[in-house]
Order: C-alpha cells, then structure tokens, then sequence
C-alpha cells in the first residue's frame, strides 16, 4: 500500500507523461504540417512512448493499492518557428521530465517507500536516454545549418532514432 503523498505524488507525474505525450503528439501534427515527414513519425513515436510510461506508472499504482487519477491536461503549443525550435522545446521539457522524476525519487526516501524508489529507477534511467536523444538530434540539426539538402537526409536520418518502447 502506497502513502498519500506518494499517491499524489504518482498521480502528478502521471499527468506530465500524459501531457508530454500530448505535447509530442501537436509537435508531430506540425512536422507533418510543413513536410517534415521523418520528424513527423519520430514525434508519434514519442509521443506513444509517453503514453506507455503514464500507464506504467498508472498500473504501478493500481497494483500498489492508490487511487490513480485521470486529470485534466493542458493545452499543447501548436506552433513552431523551426524543427530546431521545436527539439529545443522537446529538451527543455525533458529536463523538466527529470527533475520531476528526481523530486519523486526524494518523497520516496521521505516516505521509506523503497518499492516505489526500486520502481522508478527505470524512469530515472529512461530520462537520460531522453535527454541524450534530444541533445543529438539537436547537435545534428546545429552542423546542418541552413544547409536544405543537409536537412533532407536529416529527415530521413531521424527515424533511424525511433525507439521501441522498452516498457
Ligand atoms: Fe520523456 O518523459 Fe516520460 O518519463
């Protein structure tokens, strides 16, 4: 049986990862948008990927005993200067991600809730892939400058990154 704090605690990041899903999911309808098919497909894996971890998350509490609740999610931008814009939005909420991952980690010790604590290594690992992930899309996207047909390959190069979800 999970505390209360650490129920509300789930359920806040069970609302980011589905928010950051929805987030992922605007950003692959705008790469789609302006014909950036290969960015496109990249976000629509990412964003089912945030979806898996919302319900690893949902289900960890289930099984734990908590309340998981469904909440109300925010709007998503819907508009992006530039694919370097965007990942720089999509590192930028990812280091969000972590540190909200990290703040979990330290209600757990508060709580002496050590299975939570075991379970959420997982996250704690999957967030420095996360990052790692945007930060060389964005290295790539930086060497390509203004460079159209340097674009093109990066494009399609892009989907190469597309991860299975490993959950
Ligand atoms: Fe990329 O955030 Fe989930 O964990």
């Amino acid at each position: 049986m999970v505390s209360q704090n650490i129920e509300k605690a789930l359920n806040k990041q069970i609302r980011i990862e589905a928010e950051s899903s929805q987030i992922y999911l605007s950003m692959a309808c705008w790469a789609e948008s302006k014909g950036f098919e290969g960015v496109a497909e990249f976000m629509f894996a990412q964003a089912d990927e945030e979806r898996e971890h919302m319900l690893k998350l949902l289900k960890y509490l289930i099984e734990r005993g908590g309340n998981a609740v469904i909440s109300e999610l925010s709007k998503p931008a819907t508009g992006f200067n530039s694919p370097k814009q965007m990942f720089e939005e999509v590192l930028e909420h990812e280091i969000f991600v972590s540190n909200s991952i990290n703040d979990l980690v330290s209600i757990t010790f508060e709580e002496k809730d050590f299975a939570t604590n075991n379970f959420l290594q997982w996250y704690v690992a999957e967030q420095i892939e996360e990052e790692a992930t945007a930060r060389t899309i964005l290295d790539k996207i930086n060497l390509i400058g203004d460079d159209k047909s340097g674009f093109y390959l990066f494009d399609k190069d892009v989907r190469s990154m597309i991860v299975v979800p490993s959950v």
